[in-house]
């Protein structure tokens, strides 16, 4: 009876059916934009009794587009704005004890994720636990004590509970959803529909989708376990059962949305050919979400197509920005997505096409927000998820910390002292200006470090070979007359070593100065602050 519709179906779209490739009697899912009536009609005969699990499927069958988003509908985020009641969990000991953190900030930290969804923390309850792997996560007392103050009305007018862990296993939110009869959310879940409502390009969509997929799979298990009227191990004449199915639509997407992400990557990795052979270097500005890295990007370069907003998660795509070094050299400024405390390594994972550009920048600068006041932990977090990333010795070594919002500080020299003992820790404002010039200066020091680069000046006569040599195979920053002799200039280059060694054996009378001497010599560029 069950598979009745769904032969009926195949003999009806014969042509399309066996042209997709899918396996009789569920080809017509590769159909679904087609006849989308008939296969919810067919999908709820073969799902009775678990509307969820048929809207699922029903979805991912008539929408192809592979950057469409399932968390408003499956993962049960409203659109509305929603009340929440927050609870926080202490770790008392152990291993996953944030010893530079406190339940206090980590809520605020919550708080402020709710926020910028729109929505409101109702009130907020911190509730010590030995680890967050029980089923029941708190244990017997204070999860009895947790339902007493939500059903007591304490929580009046609450539409969910936010449990600010990291991400819930299916047996945790069906214990807490069976208890409460609340939509349950945890950290993955609000950071993927803040993540769902910034994506603006392409790519960002389709990571997000990415992103979802474990979660939707959960949800799928979760349903399975759920629901009374479905039957997941029926097979078909095919033998192809419902778990089968299921299985195999997910993967197609993923393998669809995997492809499309590959050839936006294809796309970018040409970009970066191109840049490498113009020799344009990139500096990857990271760190915590909403520590200043756009506002600092902004200020280095004046481009005004950024935007930097106080909210978290406000850029979530790569952008590169052209800005100038004090030798002149054209540097691209990479802006990235931020980094958060307390995510699952998966959502990370999907946007490994946009980290990549990180691990193949010439230089890295972490940008902490000194003024928070866990500014501490957040730079570990930023560190170990930098060291994920499998980043080069080269650059993990040489990464320039950057302390912006040093406007906000009013006591900077207990802080140095205190919070940024690294005596090479720069101090920066992005919204004053304070400490941008030395910042260009150490990029550019850490870019002829890592790049192998030097900078030169060399003494070469007015009407010599040496003047167009160095133009062609160096960068020339500025030549100026030799105030001893007219008949020679002083020239600024970079150069790289092996450039500088044919150099010295052409022009075997060679002269030139080091680095130290060229920037007594530099006059031109106005330091920008005061
Ligand atoms: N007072 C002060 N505010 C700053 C400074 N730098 C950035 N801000 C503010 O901090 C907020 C976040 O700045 P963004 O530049 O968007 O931060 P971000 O790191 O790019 O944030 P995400 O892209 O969301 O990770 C904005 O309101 C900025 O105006 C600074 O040096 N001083
Ligand atoms: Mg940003």
């Amino acid at each position: 009876m069950r598979f009745s519709t769904v032969r009926w179906l195949h003999c009806a779209s014969t042509p399309k059916l066996l042209s997709s490739g899918f396996p009789p009697p569920f080809a017509f899912l590769k159909t679904g934009k087609a006849c989308p009536d008939i296969i919810s009609q067919t999908l709820r005969s073969f799902t009775t009794g678990s509307d969820k699990a048929h809207e699922i499927i029903s979805d991912l069958v008539n929408d192809s587009s592979e950057e469409y988003s399932f968390a408003r509908e499956y993962l049960r985020i409203p659109g509305t704005k929603q009340r929440l009641f927050l609870v926080q969990p202490r770790i008392k000991y152990g291993p996953r004890r944030n010893m530079l953190t406190t339940s206090a900030l980590q809520a605020a930290e919550n708080t402020t994720l709710v926020e910028t969804l729109g929505w409101e923390i109702a009130d907020t309850i911190t509730l010590p636990v030995a680890s967050l792997d029980s089923p029941h996560i708190f244990g017997s007392g204070n999860f009895a004590m947790l339902q007493e103050t939500i059903r007591s009305g304490a929580a009046k007018g609450i539409s969910g509970i936010f449990l600010g862990a990291n991400i819930l296993n299916n047996m945790q939110m069906k214990a807490f959803r069976d208890a409460f009869h609340l939509p349950i959310y945890d950290r993955y879940r609000i950071v993927l529909e803040i993540f769902r409502s910034h994506a603006r390009t392409r790519e960002a969509k389709l990571q997000v989708a990415l992103a979802e997929l474990p979660y939707l799979r959960s949800v799928f298990r979760a349903a399975d376990g759920d629901s009374s009227g479905i039957q997941p191990q029926s097979a078909s004449s095919s033998g192809q059962t419902w778990i089968g199915l299921r299985k195999q639509l997910i993967q197609d997407r993923e393998s669809k949305i995997r492809k499309e992400l590959e050839r936006i990557r294809a796309q970018r990795s040409l970009n970066r050919q191109t840049r490498t052979k113009n020799e344009i270097p990139s500096i990857a500005i990271v760190g915590y979400t909403n520590c200043g890295k756009t506002s600092i990007i902004k200020a280095l370069t004046n481009d005004s197509n950024l935007v930097p907003e106080n909210k978290l998660f406000a850029t979530l795509d790569v952008t590169s920005h052209a800005g100038q070094l004090p030798n002149n050299i054209t540097a691209l400024y990479i802006d990235t997505i931020g980094f958060i405390s307390d995510i699952p390594t998966m959502l990370i994972a999907s946007f490994a096409a946009v980290l990549e550009e990180i691990t193949v920048a010439d230089v890295i600068v972490h940008v902490r927000d000194i003024s928070h006041p866990d500014t501490k932990s957040q730079k570990e977090t930023v560190l170990q998820q930098l060291k994920e990333l499998n980043l080069p010795e080269r650059l993990l070594s040489n990464v320039i910390e950057v302390c912006n919002k040093c406007d906000q500080i009013s006591n900077l020299e207990t802080v140095k002292k205190e919070i940024v003992p690294e005596e090479d820790a720069l101090f920066t404002s992005a919204v004053t200006g304070e400490g941008l010039y030395a910042l260009r200066e150490r990029m550019e020091e850490v870019l002829l470090e890592n790049s192998g680069l030097t900078e030169k000046s060399f003494r070469v006569p007015q009407s010599g070979k040496e003047l167009s040599w160095l133009y062609r195979e160096g960068h020339v920053h500025f030549a100026e007359a030799d105030p001893t002799d007219s008949e020679f200039l002083i020239v600024h280059v970079t150069i790289s070593p092996s450039a500088l060694a044919r150099y010295v054996h052409e022009f075997k009378k060679a002269v030139y100065l080091d680095r130290k001497s060229m920037r007594a010599a530099r006059v031109r560029t106005p330091k920008p602050e005061a």
